[in-house]
């Protein structure tokens, strides 16, 4: 059982909506820092996450933790009265890591590979089109791959943190709209969650001013 305040680094329409879920799931104490991209704002946050990178969390006592997957797991570990993940040690927790390293593995990679594909190739942005491409056909695979198991959760009638972090990443395919006709469950997935305070209260800070 942890006490005291988090600190989530943040960005409007980036990796920190599924921390944020997880943090006001769990009614935990936390202050929102967002970042822009000027200049400034990358340097301050360098200064918290070398990487440069969203989302990273600061724990009560003081430490870092960068990588989504390891923040959303750390917050189970942290607060098991939340019932976010199944008990550690367990078959169904097994499970739970296996979804949890999947989004981050493979959809979390093929969504920056659509969004950041000129970083992708020697040849910059002549390259973009045909990463972008790619990186779209596999976020489609990814995504039928996880949709097959919705039930209607990822781990079937029990919410875990996988499904706010299916949520954010699927959130950002490019065509919702095909999305919802191409996968069902996955649109009644993304309209269960949208009814809890807690993705609500957390999408309200990634809508533009
Ligand atoms: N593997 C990292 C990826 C984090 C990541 O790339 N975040 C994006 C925003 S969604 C970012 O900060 N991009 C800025 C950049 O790469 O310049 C994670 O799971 O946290």
């Amino acid at each position: 059982m942890a006490g005291g305040k988090y600190t989530l680094y943040g960005r409007r329409g980036a990796g920190s909506l599924a921390p944020q879920i997880l943090l006001e799931e769990i009614d935990a104490p936390y202050e929102l820092i967002l970042f822009g991209k000027t200049a400034p704002e990358l340097e301050a946050l360098r200064r918290v996450n070398p990487a440069g990178k969203i989302p990273c969390l600061l724990l009560p006592d003081g430490t870092v933790v960068a990588e989504s997957a390891a923040i959303l797991i750390h917050l189970t570990n942290a607060h098991p009265e939340a019932g976010l993940a199944p008990p550690a040690g367990s078959s169904a927790h097994a499970r739970f890591l296996q979804w949890m390293v999947f989004l981050s593995a493979n959809l979390y990679d093929a969504v920056l590979r659509y969004y950041y594909a000129e970083r992708y190739s020697t040849s910059g942005a002549a390259a973009a089109p045909a990463i972008k491409a790619q990186a779209l056909a596999d976020c489609g695979a990814h995504l039928e791959r996880i949709h097959g198991e919705l039930s209607p959760w990822v781990l079937g009638d029990r919410l875990s943190a996988v499904d706010p972090y299916l949520h954010m990443l699927a959130g950002w395919y490019p065509d919702a709209s095909s999305l919802a006709s191409r996968m069902p469950r996955l649109a009644q997935h993304a309209a269960l969650l949208r009814k809890r305070p807690a993705t609500l209260a957390a999408e309200r800070d990634h809508v533009e001013d």
